[in-house]
């Protein structure tokens, strides 16, 4: 066989069923960090329930992501995980979800295991989502997570802090509302409402105007510029606030 039939007629099994997103539909991918419950506990020493060095990696993560090459208007992080918001006319590899899952989920380990210095290996998955309405209610979802996992968190390791074992701290957590979880904290000194936002409603990443001084010798003078620059922000709001605030990324989409 010629290599060009044999070309053609291998391809077909690695691209008949490729999966493209249909225009009009918008796209969010989540890369989530794969098993870095014994990642965070065991190879790289992270303090537990927050360390802000492991929060500082996901951030530059996502910065990343950001710039690799995917038109990404609103990147939120918590815990191991990254969502992204693409521009709603994104077309870049013809929107097959095979592209975006492996490019992201390589990027996103890269990244990572260069800055730790250990292998660390991220998943990906893309939620294809018919409104404007679904968008906002996906990073609702994510936003309220964090605020629960919060919560868990602190009252998990609270409790192991104090000597008991991970079965019987799971247990004493199991079950219990929010505001009984809250007492429990507030029971041992540590008020909820005052911890960092960041851990409770985890970071947000977005496009805005930066300056930049520069210097012209022609004229002998300093001259100040813009350029687009990522924001990185540690006190996003919640609930409806935070509703709003993502759909300012949709406005004009
Ligand atoms: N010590 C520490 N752990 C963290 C921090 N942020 C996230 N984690 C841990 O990261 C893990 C993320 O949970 P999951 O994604 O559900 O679990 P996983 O082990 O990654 O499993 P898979 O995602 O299914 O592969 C949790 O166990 C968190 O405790 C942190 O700042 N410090
Ligand atoms: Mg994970």
């Amino acid at each position: 066989m010629k290599f060009d039939e044999l070309d053609a007629s291998m391809r077909v099994y690695e691209t008949a069923h490729d999966h493209c997103v249909l225009p009009g539909i918008y796209m969010v991918a989540r890369i989530d960090g794969r098993s870095f419950t014994r990642l965070t506990k065991e190879s790289a020493g992270f303090d537990a329930p927050f360390d802000v060095r492991f929060r500082d990696l996901m951030v530059d993560t996502t910065r990343h992501l950001m710039n690799c090459g995917f038109k990404v208007v609103y990147g939120y992080t918590e815990s191991d995980e990254i969502s992204l918001l693409f521009d709603a006319d994104i077309d870049v590899f013809g929107r097959k979800t095979r592209k975006y899952n492996s490019i992201l989920a390589g990027e996103a380990s890269a990244k990572f295991s260069l800055m730790l210095g250990a292998l660390a290996a991220f998943d990906c998955r893309i939620s294809e989502l018919p409104s404007k309405r679904l968008v906002v209610d996906y990073f609702r979802w994510r936003n309220e997570d964090a605020h629960r996992n919060a919560m868990n968190a602190h009252c998990y390791w609270m409790l192991r802090k104090e000597g008991a074992t991970p079965d019987s701290a799971a247990a004493a957590i199991a079950g219990k509302s929010l505001a009984d979880k809250n007492e429990l904290l507030f029971s041992r000194g540590i008020n909820f409402n005052a911890l960092p936002n960041w851990q409770k409603r985890g970071v947000g990443l977005y496009w805005g105007l930066e300056e930049k001084v520069g210097f012209n010798p022609k004229d002998n003078v300093a001259v100040v510029s813009q350029r687009r620059a990522i924001v990185t922000d540690m006190e996003l709001p919640m609930r409806d606030a935070y509703s709003a605030f993502v759909g300012q990324f949709l406005n004009g989409a």
